[in-house]
């Protein structure tokens, strides 16, 4: 389905004077209000395509109906949701689930849509009906070099498929490492790993960046062979310049600082992507802001300071992504609530004093850091986020349209709602 810009206008209209009056006040309270709207229009977050189905626990999934039954329904929600908020211009693949067997009809389709390919995502944490080896005891790390070469050899599909739809990254994310002390040598397993990473990163392209995602635990929970920053960061490092560290928010141990990982990797140029959720547990996946907003606003906080210190471009210069998942909640409506906290917490990192807060570092005035950081976190920057919309010429409130649209009974209706996306 697609969404009729005069859909959107008509519910701009019924709110656009209450929201100009809110606008006007953020407008007097900020100082650069024109710079940030241009910082906000330009940042894009991809949408990742296993998120557009309900997804499940390992009890039970409870499909929620409309689900998209294909690559093209996939992208024509991703159209919707950026039809709406005008911030979620890019989708990341994940192979096998979602092979382009017609690339060009699925790239004009995208573009149609516009979006933009972000990373691809292989996948050697399952096993496909037809494949050969298993990957049971690992993929890049196995003791059997089949099953490693079988890995590479599907990583470097991967890349292939993103080269005809005009993706620039690969992510690869392994499950590998093991469940019992004594299951695997880590000096050995770390190795294997480190050599078929190197044979696909031999075969990216030119312009392409590989990153290297860490998780701390499952599906092993013994260990993890690419475990935490640390041990990414080294992969990445030994790979060379095109390789770099993703950081998940769901996969460290409880209470890590990720904002201070964020600014070392930063620091050594080998943050590459980001891939956005929340949690209360573990790798939760749930929705971006949902728990822990001021952590989130920590993070974004480093993330800004960072990169305009190594005068990078916050839209292109890292891969933004969200990996989530959804169990109660319809998975646009989610993504659309996702998409909104990270605008909101972007433009709060956007408006801390800079040079107030270096001084107060320079004096060991803590309470004085503290009040900069607070005063940018609790400050209403929605009106600011709305106006970015509106001007790229999305809807004032993007979740509204979507419940007053009825677009979810219409996807039902267009498509059945026993529909049950690929994806886990
Ligand atoms: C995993 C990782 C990773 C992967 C995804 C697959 O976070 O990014 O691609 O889930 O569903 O937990
Ligand atoms: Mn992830
Ligand atoms: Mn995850």
């Amino acid at each position: 389905m697609f969404l009729e810009k005069y859909s959107i206008e008509k519910h701009n209209e019924v709110s656009l004077k209450d929201h100009q009056r809110r606008f006007s006040f953020i407008s007097s309270e900020v100082s650069n209000t024109e710079n940030i709207l241009k910082k906000l229009i330009d940042f894009q977050v991809a949408i990742p395509s296993w998120a557009l189905g309900t997804g499940g626990t390992r009890f039970a999934r409870f499909a929620g109906g409309g689900e998209p039954r294909s690559l093209e329904e996939k992208i024509e929600d991703i159209g919707l949701l950026h039809a709406l908020n005008r911030s979620s211009g890019a989708i990341s693949l994940h192979i096998p689930w979602d092979i382009p067997s017609n690339a060009s009809h699925i790239k004009a389709l995208a573009a149609q849509n516009g979006l933009r390919f972000d990373a691809m995502n292989s996948n050697t944490f399952q096993d496909q009906p037809d494949q050969e080896l298993s990957y049971k005891f690992g993929s890049m790390q196995h003791v059997n070099k089949e099953v490693r070469k079988q890995a590479i050899d599907h990583n470097i599909e991967v890349i292939k498929y993103g080269i005809e739809l005009g993706s620039e990254s690969l992510t690869v994310w392994l499950s590998d490492g093991s469940c019992f002390p004594g299951q695997l040598n880590f000096r050995k397993a770390f190795q294997n790993t480190l050599e078929s990473l190197q044979e696909v990163y031999a075969a990216l392209p030119e312009s392409w960046k590989m990153f290297v995602e860490y998780k701390a635990f499952e599906p092993n929970f013994y260990s993890t062979t690419v475990g935490d920053w640390g041990q990414s960061l080294l992969y990445a490092t030994k790979l060379g310049p095109k390789a770099y560290t993703l950081v998940d928010l769901g996969h460290h141990l409880p209470n890590a600082n990720i904002e201070q990982i964020v600014a070392l990797l930063l620091m050594e140029q080998k943050l590459g992507g980001f891939h956005f959720n929340d949690s209360k547990y573990g790798d939760d996946d749930l929705t971006v802001g949902s728990i822990k907003p001021y952590q989130l606003f920590l993070i974004f906080n480093e993330l800004v300071e960072g990169m305009d210190a190594r005068g990078m471009n916050h839209a292109t210069d890292l891969g933004w992504m969200i990996d989530a998942s959804h169990n109660v909640k319809d998975p646009l409506e989610d993504l659309l609530q996702s998409v909104e906290a990270i605008m909101i917490t972007y433009a709060q990192a956007l408006l801390v004093d800079r040079k107030k807060l270096v001084a107060a570092q320079q004096e060991n005035d803590v309470v004085t850091a503290q009040e900069i950081l607070q005063q940018a976190f609790r400050t209403d920057v929605r009106a600011l986020v709305a106006e970015a919309r509106l001007r790229s010429g999305g809807a004032l409130h993007p979740l509204a349209v979507f419940r007053g649209e009825k677009i979810r009974e219409q996807l039902i209706k267009a498509r059945g709602a026993k529909t049950v996306a690929t994806g886990l």
